[in-house]
């Protein structure tokens, strides 16, 4: 019997799963190709594509999907899924699977370690030893600490849950807020993103990236958190009004930023770049190869449960 042909977009830098994954399927790897081929290559195998695997980063839109008439599923190597156009893929009964779970600890992680980072000004502290700043007996001022310091999490799912629980043992409180309230939890709810900002001294975001939550940071929630306020981004660029950021950094109507994610990736403001006040890193939450490897795995199962005509693991 022939193989399925899968549309790959990326590669998972699981061996392990990659191996897997041409073994038991006709790839046909969009990303091998340079930019300026990737068109003619998908025109090339486009009618007998039966599986698209994409990650979140790059999605997959409306106009793609119509160009694979005989697509039957598509695998997403991410959670996040708010550049697959689920609308489309649901007009026409497509299946979808995403990764839930298995990045959880690493991506919360990072955001404790981006606090910390940001708080401790971790970034400027390494500079000034390397600048030999220590030895010439530069002054240092000292940072604040986060014992008794409030923790708001915006978006209050598996991740923001995740960094609620490793925050508390550092002497936080903690509240979040997010249109739904969770039943049976004692973290208490603010009643809006903006009253979560003003009760915080730490606003970390753990939203989707929706039209409702586009922007939802912006010039009014980033002045609510205050001039010592930090700002911790793991989920999603959009959610931030950039400028809005920018201005409130140079103008220190916001202490500081620790950022994960940006609007326009892999493009970072350069005004980010340049402010002492930033933490800056790579959208790297799940880049571990633990995490890699169980995403790449879970993504690969749920492409070989559907061949298999057994149920989906992780469903969208
Ligand atoms: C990236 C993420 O997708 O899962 C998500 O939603 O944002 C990350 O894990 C990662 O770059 C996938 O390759």
């Amino acid at each position: 019997m022939s193989k399925p042909d899968v549309l790959v977009f990326a590669k998972s830098p699981s061996t392990a799963v990659m191996s897997q994954l041409e073994q038991q399927f006709e790839c046909h790897h969009v990303w091998q190709q340079a930019a300026a081929h990737q068109n003619s290559m998908i025109d090339a195998v486009g009618a007998c594509i039966r599986a698209v695997w994409t990650v979140g980063p790059i999605g997959l839109d409306g106009g793609l999907i119509a160009r694979l008439p005989r697509l039957e599923v598509v695998v997403v190597n991410s959670v996040g899924l708010d550049k697959i156009d689920l609308p489309a893929l649901a007009a026409r009964g497509i299946k979808v699977t995403n990764t839930p779970g298995v990045l959880t600890d690493d991506v919360a992680d990072l955001a404790v370690l981006l606090l910390l980072a940001a708080q401790r000004r971790l970034p400027a502290m390494d500079a000034y030893v390397r600048r030999g700043d220590w030895a010439a007996g530069e002054r240092l001022q000292p940072a604040h600490g986060l014992r008794g310091k409030t923790a708001g999490i915006f978006g209050f799912g598996r991740i923001g849950q995740a960094v609620a629980a490793r925050l508390a043992p550092f002497g936080m409180e903690i509240a979040y807020y997010q249109p739904r309230a969770i039943d049976g939890i004692a973290t208490p709810r603010a009643q809006s993103l903006l009253e979560l900002a003003a009760r915080s001294d730490y606003l970390i975001l753990s939203a989707p990236a929706t039209s409702a939550t586009r922007h939802a940071v912006n010039a009014e929630v980033l002045s609510a958190l205050g001039p010592q306020g930090v700002l911790v981004n793991i989920a999603r660029g959009a959610l931030v009004d950039e400028a809005a950021l920018v201005a409130a950094l140079s103008a220190g109507r916001l202490g500081a930023a620790a950022l994960d994610v940006f609007d326009d990736e892999p493009d970072v403001p350069a005004p980010l770049c340049a402010l002492p006040n930033t933490v800056l890193t790579p959208h790297i939450g799940s880049l571990t190869v633990e995490t890699r490897h169980a995403m790449g795995q879970l993504t690969l199962d749920n492409l070989v449960a559907y061949f298999a005509g057994l149920p989906l693991i992780t469903p969208v």
